[in-house]
């Protein structure tokens, strides 16, 4: 994406959009990360084709993974997809070895079976040569970055994800570093966002006949770029990014690290100028999207609107789902385990593909509720609405169901919140904009909002109450 910023508005458009397949090779599951550094090649060509002279530039994607390099700098190995199940089992192993109060009390982060901390335990406990021969960790988009510049050095969002960031003394966890044998070496101080580190290097230069440009570590961690594109006028906001994840929650000074936030399992990831994302995952559009690859492979294609207009016309309140279910997590035949899930929980089977897309999307909304409500526990706040931003507000049904299910408005916008968040600590590092509110304060005048106001909330706080019982979430 290319923005440009002029009299306090913000313009931005597509240069390049490309696919990022997850690749299976020898029963493991892998980013094809040579493949994503040549689409941000042909990205970066592509603005000087079309004739733009770029000021900065910055990257940011998906948090927990990463790559290792040897001594020389060469990656040892494709960077692994953190939804492959090889880490699923290590989380009981290492919690139960260093204990949730140590992990959750040193990191404030949230436990979830594929953090890098647990991804990393899976190397060290299967003796991988990686560990022998890696010299330097580094998240995806810090690993990109440093094929574009040559510098190697992780970033305070993006290493937060990782719960092997202690946001008390701004380091590396040695503890848990040592606790799941792995090399501290290996783990370089962060910069904060808004660092610039180093320039496009000469070869790259050459290769795509570009000028030296100055490239910044911006919030590399998607879903903190994300937050700081929600187009809030003050603090306190509660914001929901949602895309292939839903990440609820609110910004808050200080990491929430408490026994209630452990118990609710939430996170604090680092975020834009000393904040904290106090927030929750939730599965997210991802069943949906699985959903919508299984059926095609199966001759049924859909196009997004398409499975949205289904589940209009399908009946309500039918089937009740916790789209954050482990069923859920990894890749594989997604419509199937929806039909388990159901069985499981005593409930039929979704009678056709607008039933299925029904109840996930209900299911989202509910959980978004679900956990809104845990937020505004944790923060001592009672939010008047919900921010959402990226990619899943084009599902307007999905915004109007969410507005329904909390009883509050909902604001939406902008689409592209990811990368216009990335392009305003880029701004505001190079001075052109003064700071992260008067950033948002752009943000709302540049990019169209759509209010949501509820409807029907009875009906959907009736169902509430059924979708807590059917989950089993009223005990938790
Ligand atoms: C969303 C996201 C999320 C992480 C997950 C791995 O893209 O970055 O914040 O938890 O991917």
């Amino acid at each position: 994406m290319i923005g440009h910023l002029a009299n306090g508005r913000i313009d931005i458009s597509e240069l390049h959009r490309f696919p990022n397949e997850p690749v299976w090779a020898g029963g493991a599951l892998y980013w094809d990360i040579l493949r994503l550094l040549h689409e941000l090649k042909t990205g970066i060509w592509r603005a000087k084709a079309e004739g733009f002279v770029l000021d900065s530039l910055g990257i940011d994607s998906w948090g927990v993974d990463f790559g290792l390099m040897d001594d020389s700098g060469e990656l040892l190995g494709n960077p692994r997809h953190y939804r492959d199940a090889a880490s699923s089992e290590v989380m009981e192993r290492v919690v139960e070895r260093l204990s949730a109060e140590k992990i959750f009390g040193s990191t404030g982060i949230q436990l979830m079976p594929f953090n890098t901390l647990y991804q990393l335990a899976a190397l060290a406990e299967k003796q991988s040569p990686l560990l022998r021969e890696g010299r330097h960790f580094l998240m995806i988009p810090s690993l990109l970055r440093y094929y574009l510049t040559g510098q190697k050095v992780n970033e305070f969002t993006l290493a937060t994800t990782s719960q092997l960031f202690n946001p008390f003394t701004g380091e590396w966890d040695d503890e848990l570093l040592a606790g799941i044998s792995v090399p501290r070496e290996w783990f370089q101080p962060v910069v904060k966002p808004g660092t610039e580190v180093g320039r496009l290097s000469d070869s790259l230069c050459d290769e795509l006949g570009v000028a030296a440009t100055p490239v910044i570590a911006v919030a590399e961690h998607d879903t903190g770029s994300a937050v700081a594109a929600v187009p809030a006028e003050q603090p306190g906001f509660a914001y929901l990014s949602c895309g292939t994840w839903s990440l609820i929650g609110t910004e808050v000074e200080q990491p929430v690290i408490t026994e209630r936030s452990r118990e609710l399992n939430f996170t604090n990831e680092g975020g834009v100028y000393d904040t904290y994302r106090l927030l929750k995952n939730i599965m997210g559009l991802w069943i949906l999207q699985e959903c919508r690859r299984e059926w095609e492979r199966q001759g049924n294609s859909f196009s997004f609107a398409e499975l949205v207009e289904l589940a209009d016309e399908a009946s309500p309140f039918a089937i009740f789902i916790d789209v954050d279910h482990g069923l859920f997590l990894q890749p594989g035949d997604m419509p199937a385990r929806l039909c388990q899930y159901c069985r499981n929980t005593g409930q039929a089977e979704p009678s056709s593909i607008g039933s299925a897309v029904r109840a996930v999307m209900e299911g989202l909304a509910f959980k978004y509720r679900y956990v809104l409500e845990q937020t505004e526990e944790l923060a001592g706040i009672s939010f008047p609405g919900l921010h959402m931003v990226g990619g899943g507000i084009q599902n307007s049904l999905l915004c109007q169901w969410t507005s329904n299910a909390l009883g509050k408005p909902v604001w939406a916008g902008p689409v592209e919140g990811s990368a216009i968040g990335n392009m305003l600590v880029q701004w505001i590092a190079r001075g052109q904009i003064e700071d992260i509110w008067q950033a948002r304060s752009i943000v709302k005048a540049s990019f169209p909002n759509v209010a949501y106001e509820p409807n029907n909330h009875d009906d959907w706080a009736e169902a509430y109450q059924r979708y807590l019982a059917v989950t089993g979430l009223s005990a938790s």
